[in-house]
């Protein structure tokens, strides 16, 4: 594919003008080969203007966001320290095009992940977990995109929440709740994988395919529990239990 520094730009431009683009399968042939190739040249771009990447993000891990997104396959995005806000902190809806949150249980590696050992110990490299709300902001239009679009834009990440970190451990079967706005989902950290930690599996098989490295200190998000809901001006909360609560205020 001759056209992936071009699409790169395309989307990145969409996301630092808050203009969205149509899908890019409407004039393009992109397999999920070039579509993980244009990820990392978008993220190049991103770093090259200064951003760090601090982790990564599994996403569609679950069946309420395959069946919202009309995709079934699990993909994987980087974030960067420029998308993180703070736990209770204040982030500005105009830097976005139409965003979204969704609850998620985030996880802390450690150390670095050797990803040509076949044979490496996720679970023995990740030291802390917390409950987490990622926003998710689409440069498509309409949020409406195919596997390789989704892919080839980051997997629609925009910005990260964290909450109070705890020791690794058991996070099956927890009750999650979100609310924005008006808006409240409930669900289970079952429905992310059967339990998330299948999440890191899932991850680090990813992430050998297609050349992501995962490296000591890296947050990971497991993937959305419920559908995501529209993030609009006000507090966003989400709750897991046992695991704690996250925050983050939408400035209009
Ligand atoms: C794609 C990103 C999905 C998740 O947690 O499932 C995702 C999207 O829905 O725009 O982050
Ligand atoms: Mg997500």
């Amino acid at each position: 594919m001759m056209a992936i520094a071009a699409l790169a730009e395309r989307l990145d431009t969409a996301q630092t003008s808050r203009v969205d683009t149509p899908s890019l399968a409407d004039d393009h042939e992109i397999d999920i080969a070039d579509a993980y190739a244009i990820q990392a040249e978008l993220v190049a771009r991103r770093e090259a203007r200064g951003e760090r990447v601090v982790g990564v993000k599994l996403g569609l891990t679950s069946k309420a966001k395959m069946a919202q997104m009309g995709v079934s396959e699990v993909i994987a995005g980087r974030l960067t320290d420029a998308m993180r806000v703070a736990d209770g902190g204040e982030v500005s809806l105009a830097g976005f095009i139409h965003p979204k949150v969704e609850p998620e249980v985030a996880y802390r590696l450690a150390r670095d992940i050797d990803l040509a050992d076949p044979a490496f110990d996720v679970e023995a490299a990740v030291d802390a977990m917390a409950p987490a709300i990622e926003i998710i902001d689409s440069r498509y239009r309409d949020f409406r995109f195919t596997h390789t679009d989704v892919v080839a834009d980051n997997t629609s990440a925009a910005g990260f929440v964290l909450g109070p970190w705890r020791a690794f451990g058991e996070a099956a079967n927890r009750a999650v709740r979100l609310r924005s706005g008006d808006r409240e989902v409930i669900g289970s950290t079952s429905a992310i994988l059967g339990d998330p930690v299948r999440a890191l599996h899932a991850l680090v098989e990813l992430c050998r395919k297609r050349a992501i490295p995962l490296r000591a200190g890296q947050v990971v998000l497991a993937g959305a529990a419920t559908e995501a809901v529209p993030f609009v001006p006000g507090v966003a909360e989400a709750d897991i239990a046992g695991l704690g609560r996250v925050s983050v205020r939408g400035l209009a």
